[in-house]
């Protein structure tokens, strides 16, 4: 079956795609010893927090091996690399010095440097329930932009806020570890401010091409029954909707907006900031149905009875080792709805995630899941949407946050004992497939 599918030949994307892999500094850097700490390494150090008991102090070392991982991109042939810059390493002595490096490396290697700013690691004397946090990330940003963006071929604000109000200030199973429910919706809103004002201080930098990295997947009510549309409609809202609206539009989905701290009317005319495309991170759909007065356990995580839905299995579906469906034509829904929903709103559409977690070096899995994925994507492309690059997660094996080094995203295995890397199956099939492309 998996052969059948791979064997047709993938459709031609239109010229000028941008193909790329991705990656994040707390996952990949390691070298914490010579950065200020973050949230995520004081978290890290609490018995618990992460499955496997690891931290990310050297993860794939990526500080030192960097020249490795751009021979590694240089290798696949992809046009562009999607790192995030640690605003803790950018806090400490000399540590710009090495993105400098890395970016001039990329661009040596024509592999074009794709920014994002915040990707989770905040430095530990802030907090996104304080809205100064927000003017902290702009200036973070103005110190960034002057010295990389004479060679940034594009910038990110930030990664899936959402994840990081959710897992992260929600249910306290990512650093910071608090666990406030509903109250953690002001750390949407400070983001999403810092989104806005970050937009402000690149442009007054004389930088441009920004989006940001907002996880979307499309929501499917377990049944057609009202209670279940009505939870399934709420969980969009939450998830979805709360982090594209205010970007997109300019206003926070019904009910939302009064929930938020300050002036929300002044801020959402930040926060609505033009944008130059919009970057889409998609690993699957979510079945929600109503509240069934338990706690409940699904891909990892543990939802508690008071939320006012429950997020349920999606049947006859593969999954993969972290327990995620795998659904490649819900990424053509999303898309489509995204288009259909934000009309002349969405401009051009980057995948700047994609990707799912496989044991193993012939990662066939893998390459089934791309190839249907990539598919999935044309077909929306085909369909009308202004899809302009795909992005993997990831390049490497990496630091998978609370569930540490038990789940492998990569195209490249990295043994962590000794640092060595060893491109799987699907480097291999990806890197032909670009070929193919150009
Ligand atoms: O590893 C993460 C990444 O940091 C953000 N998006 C999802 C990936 C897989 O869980």
């Amino acid at each position: 079956m998996i052969r059948r599918m791979v064997t047709n030949p993938m459709p031609q994307f239109p010229a000028g795609f941008l193909w790329g892999v991705s990656t994040s500094a707390h996952q990949i850097e390691g070298a914490a010893d010579v950065r200020e700490p973050s949230v995520w390494d004081v978290f890290t150090a609490e018995p618990g927090r992460v499955k496997d008991g690891s931290t990310a102090a050297v993860a794939c070392d990526s500080y030192h091996r960097y020249h490795e991982d751009v021979a590694l991109l240089a290798g696949l042939g992809v046009d562009a690399y999607r790192f995030s810059v640690s605003w803790p390493r950018v806090d400490s002595p000399g540590g710009l010095d090495f993105y400098d490096r890395l970016v001039d490396a990329l661009c040596a290697a024509g592999v074009r440097p794709v920014v994002t700013l915040f990707h989770w690691d905040l430095p530990v004397a802030l907090d996104w329930l304080e809205r100064d946090t927000a003017s902290r990330f702009a200036d973070h940003v103005s110190v960034v932009a002057e010295r990389l963006g004479d060679r940034v071929a594009k910038w990110i604000t930030l990664n899936e806020p959402a994840e990081h109000t959710l897992l992260g200030h929600a249910l306290g199973v990512h650093a910071p570890g608090r666990r406030l429910m509903f109250d953690a919706l002001p750390v949407a809103h400070h983001q999403l401010l810092a989104h806005g004002l970050a937009v402000r201080a690149l442009r007054a930098a004389g930088a441009g091409d920004i989006g940001i990295a907002n996880s979307h997947g499309p929501t499917w009510a377990a049944s057609e029954k009202p209670e279940d549309r009505e939870a399934a409609e709420f969980y969009d809202l939450l998830l979805n909707r709360l982090f594209s609206d205010p970007v997109l539009i300019g206003r926070y989905p019904e009910g939302i907006g009064e929930l938020m701290p300050g002036d929300v009317e002044a801020d959402l005319k930040v926060i609505a900031e033009p944008i130059d495309w919009y970057g889409i991170n998609y690993y699957a759909p979510t079945r929600v149905g109503a509240p069934q007065g338990a706690e409940i356990e699904f891909g990892g995580l543990s939802f508690p009875a008071e939320l006012p839905f429950t997020v349920r299995e999606i049947e006859d579906r593969p999954v993969t080792d972290f327990g995620w469906p795998v659904v490649p034509e819900a990424l053509t829904e999303l898309l489509t709805g995204f288009a259909g929903r934000y009309c002349d709103r969405l401009p051009p559409v980057l995948i700047t995630e994609n990707g799912c977690s496989y044991e193993g070096v012939d990662d066939q899995e893998r390459i089934a899941y791309l190839d249907g994925h990539i598919r999935a994507l044309h077909r929306a492309v085909e369909a009308g949407v202004d899809v302009r690059g795909y992005f993997v997660w990831s390049l490497l094996d990496n630091f998978e946050w609370a569930e540490g080094y038990a789940r492998r995203f990569g195209l490249v295995h990295t043994d962590f004992e000794t640092l060595e890397r060893t491109p799987k199956a699907s480097y291999t099939w990806l890197r032909d497939l670009l070929r193919a492309q150009r």
